[in-house]
């Protein structure tokens, strides 16, 4: 039912604009490359544009070249929202799309339902995981760069097949990408074995700002935004540390905050026992997974730092 009217939506219009949220990750990318695939071999035009650039680590992803990060002067008939549970998390002004047409696949549950269709399903593991489906259910067959690309969507929201997402389902749907032209070992290398050696010396500052609160129940590092420059590093250099605090015995809550002097973002992460997707939206704005979340305060570290590790006690066990 719900494939129907994406695929009558399809068909009744001819050029579609693709975005996903800010600080694209692998979900976003791999959504984006398999729906613009699906719509340019149906001979639409279709025009992938993102508030941020591609991760390096993504680059290997066929078709990745042509995401740009200018928003085009022509128009659309659609916009085709993916991963992303509202229209401010785009990061840029959709307003020459208002009144228009949206798709809006995604997975988050405080997904916004802010589209023309909506095709929302929470227990996905990742949106690449609803791509697939459709794909599959509807007969479309995909060359292998694209079960590459849903691959990675996949791999990168389940953390290399540990989150909780992590179902018999999901990995018989990796199997038939694999099946399809996924090489799981060439993707791992590229995702989780592409540090530069900025990227290392990164990681090894951020490393030793490691602190515990709560005995030892919640871990936390932080990364001044100023080292970024400062060692020739990329933001994405950072990306997955914060999920290693949380593999520390008794750690609950992993944070890790990225700061200027005025604003601090956090990245929360739960191994299960407590839901960090509420602890981010008390911060407006703020949203995420149960597991996985994240929420940005316009205080310096210190106050943010002290604020958030408020709210977390009161959901410690
Ligand atoms: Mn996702």
């Amino acid at each position: 039912m719900t494939w129907n009217s994406l695929r009558s939506l399809i068909d009744r219009n001819d050029s579609f604009l693709i975005s996903s949220h800010q600080s694209l990750d692998g979900d976003c990318v791999g959504s984006q490359l398999s729906f613009y695939w699906y719509l340019t071999s149906l001979g639409k035009r279709a025009v992938m544009y993102n508030h941020d650039p591609v991760p390096p680590k993504f680059m290997f992803l066929p078709g990745a070249g042509a995401m740009v990060t200018t928003l085009p002067g022509e128009p659309f008939d659609v916009l085709v929202v993916l991963d992303c549970s509202n229209l401010t998390r785009l990061g840029w002004d959709t307003g020459k799309f208002a009144g228009g047409p949206i798709i809006n696949i995604d997975h988050h549950r405080d997904n916004a339902s802010f589209g023309t269709v909506n095709i929302v399903e929470v227990g996905a593991a990742a949106t690449g995981e609803i791509i697939t489906r459709f794909f599959d259910e509807q007969g479309i067959a995909y060359p292998p760069e694209i079960a590459e690309a849903l691959y990675t969507a996949v791999l990168t929201d389940t953390g290399g097949f540990r989150f909780p997402n992590t179902t018999s389902g999901i990995l018989h749907l990796c199997g038939t990408l694999a099946e399809k032209g996924a090489v799981p070992p060439k993707i791992y290398d590229k995702v989780y074995a592409s540090n530069s050696p900025a990227g290392l010396l990164l990681q090894s500052r951020i490393w030793s700002s490691l602190k515990f609160y709560f005995n030892g129940r919640v871990c936390s590092l932080e990364m001044p935004m100023s080292v970024l420059d400062e060692l020739g590093a990329l933001y994405s250099d950072s990306e997955g540390m914060v999920d290693i605090t949380t593999t520390a015995a008794g750690v609950q809550v992993g944070i890790m905050t990225k700061y200027t002097d005025t604003e601090t973002h956090f990245s929360l992460r739960s191994r299960g026992m407590v839901d960090v997707g509420r602890i981010a939206q008390k911060i407006p704005g703020g949203g995420g997974h149960s597991s996985a979340a994240g929420c940005t305060l316009q205080l310096p570290l210190d106050r943010a730092l002290a604020a958030m590790l408020a709210i977390v006690e009161q959901e410690l066990r």
